[in-house]
């Protein structure tokens, strides 16, 4: 018998809504759902892989152990849950006991915050380890914007969100909507979006060193020296305040503090914004009037600005424009979600820098370390070295900066376990790996993404499959995982609650619940599988403010000194070397979605794009082999000829690298790919966060044959 299951695609931060289609326990079609409030029945083809991964033979479906016989090599034995769960409690508390606490490290991926059970329950095996030594992908990521939402607004989770169905003009650096389906900022169905936007008279604007597919449907779209957009949002700022007069419009009597920043702000003038950027002085005036004079208007960066060496600055700068231009909490602008849980009042608002790195004395934001020194705190010795670490879906061999010495450090742990359900180019360091449900085994709420969404909507989903009888969930792990190491330490195990009894009672306590108009419970929500539309974004300041005084605080210490010591600091990077930054293609998913043949068909993705008259000047032709060189190291790609990226810039994605020994990724290891993270430089970062600078890295190129003659 067919049946058609609502749930929604957890594979991009774009939630959009699926109809699953399943006969005799088979899935046979994935299409989108057209009465989903949010995506409104859009997919991308990264939805109809999640059959793919559902059958993968290559998903483990039990816990598996390392076995190296006498001649080195390795091979994994099938073991039982009891054994596996057992085996790990029992070493990561021999580490405790024989390290102390620092010596176990974890390290937690994107998918994690995907997954809500991995969210809810993480505690009930961490709190038996308050390690320094955590570390996740939010350090390689979206870390600039925690801190600002922190500084300015009070709470790492007040992120202002683009209104951009109500709005007249978008300024947009940095992020390439159309390939990654956007990000913080959960924007289904953009390309639609974006075109209304124009029909209505918007105007978008786009920054990028690439034309980019979004850049392609832009109104205007300026190319960007990689690095450099610090200077440009300063000399855009300036304009605005200076020139203008911007103060905050309606904002203006809770904003704190924005005669300090004007002060710093002096140097910024467009011109030698011109010189270093690439963009003319006129055209960054003109970008500042439209943002002045547009009835509404957003700024908007993120990766390309995020993750490079001034990341937390340009995103500070880029709230302040929001701020003073007074599109900050307007229709249109950038406004604050209320989500249907809302986790801003109940959870902690953030800390930075009140504990450090132990090798490079990098800032802890929020009990986390920067993965960039990640190997460091495993290969250097002393107290606190890490010596047992636990991975959870995440991949931080492809996805940090520097991954091959990650990947040598690895091996010299005593101990490694992994919660994840392939064996991939991390988890092949495992001793142990766990492997959870498959995401349509479990049920579905979306924890973290309904903060960053365009509307206010809920929406809870039932499993689309029956669990195995021989599987557990990765709540489940946890939760089995912390009741043996209480019994271990003799300590009270966290009480049971299943993930979805915690959102019930969120959604009951929350701001739309018991007594509300809208009544939420997961009862209620169970009735509406498509999800309930909680209407547009409101203007909630400043009660969502977060901070004691209520204010928009525009003069936190780090962010005022690194802006004013930016004039005298910053260096024009220069020679005849190039800029490597990365890109996304709507096909692929950061390290793990490279094992479906359907979405990797067709020519060769991973290839470095570079701008003909640089292939010229090294004797380079289309689809030649070329050697890439950085501070770390060199890798061989292959370059591909491109006009829509500028010159002095070389693009190359992330995630690939599918070549090493070891792992189980039958697809994906023939067409393999290099790392570009073998390249990346994990001592090149946003100095004021630790974040890591993917975009940017210094690099030369050659032609191999030339090289080597
Ligand atoms: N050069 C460069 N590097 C980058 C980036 C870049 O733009 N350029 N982007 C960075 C960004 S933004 C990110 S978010 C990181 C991502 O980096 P990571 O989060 O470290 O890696 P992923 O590739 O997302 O790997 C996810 C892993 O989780 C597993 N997994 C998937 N679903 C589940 C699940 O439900 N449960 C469990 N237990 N495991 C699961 C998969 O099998 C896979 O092994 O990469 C970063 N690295
Ligand atoms: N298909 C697909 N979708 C994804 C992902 C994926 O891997 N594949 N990953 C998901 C994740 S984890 C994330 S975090 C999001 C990321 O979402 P986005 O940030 O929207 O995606 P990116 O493609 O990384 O866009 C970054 C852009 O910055 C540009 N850029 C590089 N350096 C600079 C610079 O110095 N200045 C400026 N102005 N621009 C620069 C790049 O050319 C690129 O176009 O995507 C999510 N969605
Ligand atoms: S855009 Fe694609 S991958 Fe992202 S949620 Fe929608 S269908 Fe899934
Ligand atoms: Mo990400």
């Amino acid at each position: 018998m067919r049946q058609v299951h609502l749930r929604a695609c957890h594979l991009c931060e774009a939630i959009c809504g699926l109809r699953i289609s399943v006969e005799d326990g088979k899935v046979i079609g994935i299409k989108g759902d057209p009465e989903d409030p949010l995506s409104r029945g859009h997919i991308c083809p990264k939805a109809i892989a999640l059959k793919d991964l559902h059958e993968d033979k290559d998903r483990l479906r039990l816990p598996i152990r390392k076995k190296i016989d006498k001649a080195g090599l390795i091979s994994w034995e099938e073991i039982g849950w009891d054994e596996a769960l057992e085996e790990t409690a029992l070493a990561l508390v021999k580490t405790l006991n024989s390290y102390g606490v620092d010596a176990i490290g974890a390290y937690f991926g994107n998918p994690s915050v995907h997954n809500y059970g991995m969210l809810t329950h993480q505690n009930n095996l961490f709190r038996f380890f308050r390690t320094k030594n955590r570390f996740s992908a939010t350090s390689v990521d979206q870390l600039p914007h925690h801190l600002v939402s922190m500084w300015m607004f009070g709470h790492k989770s007040l992120f202002p969100i683009p209104d951009i169905d109500r709005s007249d003009y978008f300024f947009m650096l940095g992020a390439n909507p159309l390939a990654s389906n956007g990000s913080m900022w959960t924007v289904p169905d953009i390309k639609n979006r974006i075109k209304s936007f124009k029909s209505r008279g918007g105007k978008l604007i786009v920054i990028d060193p690439r034309k980019t597919e979004t850049a392609k449907v832009a109104s205007e779209h300026f190319f960007i020296k990689p690095g450099t957009d610090v200077i440009l949002l300063a000399a855009v700022l300036r304009i605005l305040i200076f020139d203008l007069g911007a103060d905050g419009v309606e904002l203006k009597s809770i904003i704190r503090g924005l005669d300090k920043v004007k002060i710093c702000l002096e140097k910024f003038k467009p011109e030698w914004a011109e010189t270093v950027t690439g963009i003319g002085a006129n055209i960054i005036r003109r970008i500042a009037k439209e943002l002045y004079d547009a009835p509404s208007a957003i700024c908007y960066g993120r990766m390309g600005v995020s993750t490079q060496r001034y990341g937390t600055l340009c995103q500070w700068l880029i709230q302040l424009i929001n701020v003073v231009t007074g599109n900050l909490d307007k229709a249109g602008g950038s406004l604050f979600t209320l989500p249907a849980m809302d986790q801003v009042p109940n959870t902690r608002p953030g800390g930075f820098g009140r504990t450090k790195s132990r090798v490079r004395g990098l800032p802890e934001f929020d009990n986390e370390l920067p993965a960039s020194t990640l190997a460091d705190e495993i290969l250097s010795s002393g107290t606190g070295q890490i010596k047992a670490l636990f991975t959870g879906a995440g991949n931080p061999v492809l996805s940090t900066p520097n991954g091959s010495k990650l990947d040598q450090a690895l091996e010299t742990l005593d101990f490694m376990v992994s919660l994840d359900f392939y064996i991939n180019e991390t988890t092949r360091h495992a001793n142990i790996i766990l492997p959870p449900t498959s995401p349509l085994e479990h049920d579905h709420y979306d924890l973290a993404f309904h903060i960053n969404s365009i509307r206010n909507t809920a929406r809870f989903n039932e499993p689309v499959f029956e669990k195995p009888s021989n599987a557990l969930h990765d709540w489940e792990i946890f939760s089995r995982l912390g009741e043996l190491v209480a019994t271990e330490l003799g300590l009270e195990p966290r009480p049971k609650f299943s993930p979805a009894e915690l959102v019930d009672n969120g959604l009951k306590s929350g701001p739309y619940g018991e007594g509300k108009k809208e009544n939420l419970s997961l009862e209620m929500l169970r009735k509406y599988p498509s999800g309930i539309d909680l209407g547009p974004l409101k203007k909630m300041l400043p009660e969502r403010l977060q901070n004691p005084e209520k204010k928009i605080i525009c003069d936190t210490k780090e962010p005022i000194e690194a802006l004013s010591r930016l004039p005298v600091e910053f260096e024009e990077q220069s020679g005849s070397d190039l800029y490597l930054i990365g890109r996304r293609h709507v096909r692929s998913n950061n390290s793990w979605m490279h094992n479906f043949r359907r979405l990797v068909k067709g020519k060769n993705r991973c290839t470095l794009m570079m701008h003909p008259e640089d292939m010229e000047k090294r004797d380079l032709r289309d689809g030649n082999a070329a050697r890439v060189t950085s501070r770390v190291k060199s890798i061989e790609v292959s370059v591909e000829a491109c006009l829509e990226i500028m010159r002095g810039t070389v693009s190359l994605p992330h995630g690939y690298g599918h070549n090493r020994k070891n792992i189980q990724l039958s697809v994906a290891e023939t067409a393999a790919g290099t790392s570009c993270n073998d390249i990346t430089d994990e001592r090149y970062l946003d100095k004021l966060s630790g974040n890591a600078a993917f975009n940017g890295v210094l690099v030369s190129v050659e032609n191999i044959k030339v090289g080597e003659k």
